[in-house]
């Protein structure tokens, strides 16, 4: 007996043409579906490269940019090598006509800082903030002389000392341990400088976390100061701008700030009628009438002339400038900014130099 194969109502075993057409018709499409999403998926995967490529390759000529306009007031600085005198004055401290929006290829670099102009402050003592007790801060176009500052790899303890209580909120215990720390840290024996509140190797050495060895030679760069005892970040967020380690220890009368002067040893008086002169009859600093000391054996001479000075305040500035004192800066810092046309992103490079083109420290942020 034959069986018949059964079939299915409306159905038959053999496709027709059509039914052919319509399966490769919906593996076309499946496969076409397939391959597009692999496409998709695969150009997503290019574009991230692409834009990864093009982020690094913009922050290399960000760098570049920067670099550029640090080189250029680097040329800028040492066509100045006649000068004898330096001051807020001089086109290297503020000249938006040759600092601000430089032309580097297809971007733009500005090499600015805050400047503080601390003069027309109340304060007459100590109280240890910088603002907003009274001087006011603007953006300058050029430089910052690194000889306005105190140099903490010469630095007397005492000067130090004073500096600190000055910044500081004037604590002066925490001030005197800040400074002979600072004093331990750097010379080279591993005797306390101070019997309580300095620190040496062993101290260092019994640190739970990383433990380290006093330095027991110069700083090289100012970050340094955060390995040592007492120094923590808000501290140095509040002394940074007036230290450096470069130079030669001796401070600029023209350009150092009021806590500065102060920590030499020249007391309230002496500092405010320096920096009267210095600001000139409009009161401001880094305005055109400034007064501007152009030598250091005439400091004396030019104060006394400006102002009345008691026989304790000349004896006290002769001493002062014979040992601290000079009209001249040869090391400056350059914050360069730089930025592409038309692009948000911006970079920075901080860098220290001297006269004679010399790169004393850079880094590029
Ligand atoms: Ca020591
Ligand atoms: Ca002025």
């Amino acid at each position: 007996m034959v069986r018949k194969r059964r079939v299915l109502p409306g159905r038959s075993v053999f496709r027709s043409p059509a039914d052919r057409r319509g399966s490769i018709l919906i593996i076309t499409i499946w496969s076409i579906c397939f391959l597009s999403t692999l496409a998709v998926i695969l150009g997503l995967g290019v574009r991230q490269k692409l834009q990864l490529v093009q982020r690094l390759d913009e922050r290399d000529k960000l760098h570049l940019i920067a670099a550029a306009g640090i080189r250029r007031a680097i040329v800028q600085i040492g066509q100045d090598r006649e000068s004898t005198f330096y001051s807020f004055l001089d086109r290297c401290a503020d000249d938006p006509s040759v600092f601000k929006d430089m032309e580097v290829g297809d971007g733009r670099v500005s090499i600015w800082y805050d400047f503080f102009d601390d003069v027309s402050s109340s304060r007459r003592e100590p109280t240890g903030r910088r603002e907003p007790t009274g001087g006011t801060t603007k953006i300058h176009y050029g430089l910052i002389d690194e000889e306005q500052k105190i140099n903490v790899n010469i630095a007397g303890t005492a000067v130090m000392e004073r500096l600190f209580e000055f910044l500081l909120g004037g604590d002066e215990t925490r001030s005197q341990d800040l400074a002979a720390a600072i004093t331990d840290w750097r010379d080279a024996d591993s005797e306390l400088s101070t019997p309580v509140g300095s620190a040496e190797d062993s101290f260092y050495r019994n640190l739970t976390y990383n433990p380290y060895e006093a330095k027991d030679a110069p700083l090289e760069t100012l970050d340094e100061l955060r390995l040592v005892k007492d120094m923590d970040a808000n501290s140095m967020e509040k002394l940074k701008d007036y230290l450096t380690v470069f130079g030669d220890g001796k401070i600029n009368i023209n350009t150092a700030p009021k806590a500065v002067l102060w920590a030499l040893g020249m007391g309230t008086y002496l500092t405010d009628k320096v920096m009267s002169y210095r600001s000139g009859k409009d009161k401001a600093l880094g305005t055109a009438d400034d007064n501007v000391f152009k030598s250091a054996a005439n400091i004396v001479s030019d104060l006394s002339q400006f102002t009345s000075l008691g026989d304790s305040e000349v004896a006290d500035l002769a001493r002062i400038v014979d040992q601290f004192l000079k009209v001249q800066s040869e090391n400056f810092m350059a914050r360069a900014v730089a930025h592409l046309n038309n692009r948000r992103n911006t970079t920075e490079v901080v860098a220290v130099f001297n006269r004679n083109g010399d790169i004393l420290y850079w880094h590029e942020f």
